[in-house]
């Protein structure tokens, strides 16, 4: 990738008839240049920097009126790129957009690829590589909790917690290397200092480490099957907790037959629901399809609920369907409790929530045996407003067992020199999180990740 050329796309999501406006990003040396050549301000407007223009889109070679637009001039340094930066404000479809990015093309741009205007940002030291993985973050955030912890990191959170740890490492480093080169003319090294400042950033290190598995489900998403015996109350249940008649209900057992999904968000985690066809020997054949749609939906299950009918108990038939799904968190749902019925005995010890399906009742208590069955639930009410991904938590790691071995080094007495092996290999870690040491494939992997425009 070069960054001395002037990339253009279109930075709005299109599609035909829809978005009322769409914009066309230019950004480079040369972007205004190609702006002026095909944009006609209206009366007296002067090209000054955060002014916007109104004014026509042109085709200069056929002085054909493409769009009736605005545009947003940020001249370098002031813009994300820290380049100069052209925005045109078109009308949205797909027409006008596509038609703009390419008169900019023609005019000498390059279509910029997944990512670049990020990736210039950061490379002209705009924003950390935090803050840029948090855009893309922010982006495909699926609940609001998401997108506060993407804002959050994109406005600085993570990058300032890791320049401080950084920080104190560097001291520390530079402390042992003056020993190194000049030992006999300072004094002895403060290795109770040293210790208790290892002691600090691998705390810190390990709180940030913990926001992992959040991260992770925040981003990811969790993926929940309801399973049970036909009748049992599995697509109540689903309608119930998303409020909706996604799933036909009906007394007849059998009822669902295919795999229905609901999109949901617990706890500020995006979760996917899938209600099953109930699981029993039958001969018809769409039902015994159905019955093995859901043993995959459960294998494929992050978490399992699996439904029982109180009126009837538990049965032989639920402690075959347990055994099939025991391998994963399991909720046991005791659905109908409105009913009469006994109970049975040899439950499973695995969390149980009371629910009746048919008239909403239990939802919240069904949500909060959710969080705690995937360990979220101290955590959402903690006031943790980061969250790592896994390319972060892996340089995390390596920076708690880097100062670990120099914590080893130092009680096994080695020379200093040892010290400052792992001590440097600590520093580069996370300076691979924040970008002031990476390489450019780690680079391309990042920004490929992001959508064209960004
Ligand atoms: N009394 C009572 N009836 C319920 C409750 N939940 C569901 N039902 C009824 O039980 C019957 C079956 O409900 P469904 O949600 O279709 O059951 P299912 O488990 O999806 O059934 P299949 O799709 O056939 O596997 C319907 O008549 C529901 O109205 C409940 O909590 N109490
Ligand atoms: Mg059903």
């Amino acid at each position: 990738m070069s960054i001395s050329d002037t990339i253009a796309a279109i930075a709005t999501a299109i599609s035909p008839q829809q978005g009322s406006v769409g914009i066309v990003r230019l950004s480079g040396d040369r972007a205004i240049a190609i702006a002026q050549q095909i944009f006609k301000a209206g009366g007296k407007q002067g090209w000054e920097s955060h002014r916007i223009l109104y004014g026509y889109v042109r085709n200069p070679s056929t002085s054909a009126i493409i769009d009736e637009s605005l545009l947003l001039l940020m001249k370098a340094p002031r813009s994300f790129t820290r380049e100069d930066v052209v925005e045109f404000h078109c009308h949205g479809g797909i027409m006008a957009v596509q038609q703009v990015l390419n008169l900019c093309l023609e005019q000498g741009a390059r279509l910029a690829e997944a990512g670049e205007f990020s990736l210039r940002a950061f490379l002209n030291g705009r924003i950390d590589l935090t803050q840029a993985e948090s855009i893309n973050d922010l982006v495909g955030a699926k609940s609001a909790q998401a997108a506060q912890f993407a804002i959050a990191s994109l406005r600085g959170k993570l990058a300032q917690s890791l320049k401080y740890l950084r920080g104190k490492c560097l001291n520390v480093l530079t402390e042992i290397e003056a020993r190194i080169d000049f030992e006999d003319d300072l004094p002895p090294l403060d290795v109770e200092w040293i210790k208790a400042e290892f002691i600090a950033v691998s705390r810190e290190s390990q709180q940030i480490l913990a926001t992992a598995d959040r991260g992770e489900l925040l981003r990811t998403g969790l993926k929940v099957a309801i399973v049970g015996r036909p009748n049992v109350g599995k697509s109540s249940l689903l309608n119930a907790w998303s409020r909706s008649d996604r799933a036909i209900v009906t007394d007849l057992p059998g009822t669902t037959r295919d795999v229905v999904d609901s999109q949901l968000v617990v706890g500020g985690i995006p979760i996917q629901v899938l209600d099953t066809a109930g699981i029993r020997e039958t001969e018809d054949v769409v039902e015994k399809i159905g019955v093995e749609r859901s043993r995959q939906a459960a294998k494929s299950a992050d978490l399992v609920l699996m439904v029982i009918d109180a009126s009837v108990g538990w049965s032989e038939k639920d402690a075959e369907i347990y055994e099939t799904v025991c391998d994963r968190p399991v909720v046991l749902v005791i659905n109908k409790i409105d009913l009469e019925g006994g109970m049975g005995e040899g439950f499973p010890d695995i969390p149980i929530v009371e629910t009746v399906a048919s008239q909403n009742q239990g939802i919240e208590d069904l949500e909060a045996a959710i969080l705690k069955c995937i360990h979220q639930d101290a955590i959402a009410a903690a006031d943790l407003d980061v969250a790592i991904n896994q390319r972060q938590k892996a340089c995390l790691l390596r920076v708690v067992q880097s100062l670990e071995h120099v914590q080893i080094a130092i009680a096994d007495q080695l020379p200093l020199d040892f010290w400052t092996i792992d001590l440097r290999a600590a520093i580069s870690a996370i300076g691979e999180i924040t970008g002031e040491e990476v390489t450019e494939s780690v680079l391309d992997q990042i920004f490929s990740r992001f959508c064209i425009g960004k």
